[in-house]
């Protein structure tokens, strides 16, 4: 069984290695009727773009190249998005996330896979989708009322809009409302005390982990 899984997971991450779309949906649609967790679904996808990411930097892919890995990611994990809130659809909300990829920045994949993997821990995701504006945060907190703020970035630029974005929220008096988390390739513990965020990761599992921990601890004050 375990080969089984391991060579079905290979086979989905050369697919989409390989820039071949039709393969990695078919996989996809194959493993999500075999029942699969949706969760190890993502984590290949995740594997996946981690390799894409490389071969762009080693200068084996180009921007076409990422645009089209880019399409793929996107078609094969809306089913499993699909899939992960119809197995969540029985609980009730833990927590109210709002998350956008910060001014500036339009990498969209990796937050799509935190929203997916909140939305399948129980979480009310509100996505204010990508290049959000420090206002836009601040008009969500207010319309919304979220426990957790969560920003996503990956260009370097996006420390700077993550630290504007942290300012507008205190200067409207919503900071001691909301805990601050920040995600993406560029971010670390440097980037966690410049934003004044209150915690930092390049992994959505991990992600998770902290907010639900946040979620726990605010139900025992
Ligand atoms: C795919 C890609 C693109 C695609 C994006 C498609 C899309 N819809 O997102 C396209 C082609 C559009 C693109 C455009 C550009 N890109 Co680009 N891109 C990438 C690439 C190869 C992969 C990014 C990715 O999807 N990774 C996979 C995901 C799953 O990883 P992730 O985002 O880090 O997310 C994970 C965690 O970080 C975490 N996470 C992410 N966000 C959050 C948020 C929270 C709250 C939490 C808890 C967790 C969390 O969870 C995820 C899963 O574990 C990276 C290389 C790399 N290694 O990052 C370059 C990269 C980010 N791009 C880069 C550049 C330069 C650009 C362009 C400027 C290129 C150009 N000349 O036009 C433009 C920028 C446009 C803009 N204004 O944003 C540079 C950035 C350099 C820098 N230091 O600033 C990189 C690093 C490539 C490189 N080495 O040069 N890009």
């Amino acid at each position: 069984m375990l080969q089984r899984d391991m060579s079905m997971s290979e086979e989905l991450i050369n697919a989409i290695v390989s820039l071949d779309e039709k393969r990695a949906v078919e996989i996809t649609k194959r493993r999500l009727e075999a029942g699969e967790d949706p969760l190890k679904i993502l984590e290949d996808l995740t594997k996946a773009a981690d390799i894409i990411g490389e071969k762009y930097e080693r200068g084996e892919f180009f921007i076409a190249d990422l645009v089209m890995a880019g399409e793929i990611l996107k078609e094969v994990s809306d089913p499993v998005r699909a899939k992960l809130k119809e197995l969540g659809k029985v609980r009730s909300p833990i927590g109210k996330l709002v998350i956008g990829t910060v001014q500036g920045d339009i990498h969209d994949i990796g937050k799509n896979i935190v929203v997916t993997m909140a939305e399948a821990a129980g979480f009310e995701v509100i996505d204010l989708g990508v290049d959000v504006a420090p206002e836009k945060f601040v008009e969500a907190i207010r319309e919304h009322e979220p426990d957790i703020v969560g920003m996503s970035g990956l260009l370097t630029l996006a420390i700077e809009s993550m630290k504007k974005t942290v300012d507008a929220i205190k200067a409207a008096g919503l900071r001691d409302k909301v805990k601050v988390i920040i995600g993406g390739g560029r971010v670390d513990q440097y980037a966690k005390e410049y934003t004044e965020a209150d915690a930092w990761t390049t992994s959505a599992a991990e992600g998770v982990r902290i907010m639900l921990r946040w979620m726990e601890e605010k139900k025992k004050r």
